[in-house]
């Protein structure tokens, strides 16, 4: 298997990127940065921190906002089993919208003139081409569409609810942490390994995160659809995340390597179930995975990472690919980092 990354430079506009052939493969110690030179008068949409109307407006009556919360019995079952599945938060029309603008991502003749602006573009993460996946962090700075997703009403209003464990009743205000792809090819999709999104997300803090992931297309186990394991959003190393077993994502089973006996008995997997347009919502420390892509249909989903309001970085390093450094002990916030529900804007002044 090949292992070039191929650096890609900008002559034209869209359209007009004729000859761009060679598609990314990149090497692990490349962690998926992209080396691509932005059209000069592209407009980065991270600059952008309401809805653009491309799928929801920004919300004008107040009132409106709680018409998206989510029941009581629903936060409950959250917190009970780690998350919640089957909420509808786009429309059919929607999700063709979204993936008109998806499917320039997986075109490999073709190359975004905002390409350079994503965090991370992994072809495919594994690097094995019977187990494909198409990994990506940035794209709502890219396209409308996608820019949108982050703000939707939908599944900012739920999350405001979900995120906060200190404030299980009640609702706060949420930031973007960044947004994701993954996209499995019909007959040789590839597997995403059992894991823990905080284990990725050391380096900010406090652990008050949350999963949005949308599917674009009906999943079910035959396509490679996300399972989870109930109630394992308990499984913490002294409120630490279990370690990162593979960071390819193509080796399934590596994570029960580190599982006490007692996690590795409750280890029982149940599919997500998600219908076209419909979200899971899961907690930072749920395990969650999906198995392979054998079916004649691609499995396309967009997932979204909110942090709560006050989360800060932990780090002295980027916190993401291209963004400028928040220094260690400061709040997450500023442009790629923006608040997309207020509970105080829920409230006539
Ligand atoms: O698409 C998948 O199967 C995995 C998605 C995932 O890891 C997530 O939603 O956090
Ligand atoms: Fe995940």
């Amino acid at each position: 298997m090949s292992r070039l990354f191929c650096k890609l430079i900008f002559k034209g506009v869209a359209g007009k990127m004729e000859g761009v052939k060679e598609q990314y493969v990149n090497k692990e110690h490349e962690k998926g940065r992209v080396d691509v030179t932005v059209a000069e008068d592209f407009h980065d949409l991270s600059l952008e921190h309401q809805p653009l109307g491309t799928l929801c407006s920004p919300i004008k009556d107040p009132a409106q906002w709680s018409s998206y919360a989510l029941s009581q019995e629903q936060v409950d079952q959250y917190w009970r089993d780690g998350y919640l599945s089957g909420i509808r938060v786009l429309t059919d029309e929607q999700c063709e919208l979204i993936l008109n603008d998806y499917q320039i991502f997986l075109d490999k003749e073709k190359v975004h003139p905002g390409h350079g602006l994503f965090y991370e573009f992994h072809r495919n993460q594994s690097g094995l081409s019977d187990n494909v996946l198409l990994h990506a962090l940035g794209q709502w700075r890219i396209t409308k569409a996608f820019h949108d997703i982050c703000f939707l009403p939908q599944i900012s209003v739920p999350s405001s609810q979900l995120i906060d464990p200190d404030n299980k009743g009640g609702q706060v205000p949420i930031r973007l942490w960044h947004d994701q792809l993954f996209s499995k090819p019909p007959k040789h999709g590839g597997v995403v390994a059992w894991h823990q999104d905080y284990s990725y997300w050391t380096r900010t803090k406090p652990m008050k995160h949350l999963t949005i992931h949308i599917a674009l297309d009906d999943q079910t186990p035959e396509t490679g659809g996300l399972h989870f394991v109930p109630e394992s959003h308990r499984w913490s190393r002294n409120g630490n995340p279990l370690p990162i077993t593979d960071a390819t994502f193509g080796d399934m089973e590596s994570l029960k390597k580190v599982l006490t006996e007692e996690e590795f008995a409750q280890f029982k997997p149940v599919p997500s179930g998600l219908k076209r347009g419909h979200a899971s919502f899961h907690h930072p420390l749920m395990v969650h995975g999906s198995y392979a892509n054998k079916s004649e249909r691609p499995r396309r989903a967009c997932v979204v990472n909110y942090i709560a309001d006050g989360v800060w970085s932990d780090t002295n390093e980027p916190l993401l690919n291209g963004v400028p450094l928040i220094e260690k002990g400061n709040k997450m916030e500023g442009q790629f980092f923006p608040l997309v529900f207020d509970p105080k804007w829920a409230s006539p002044v």
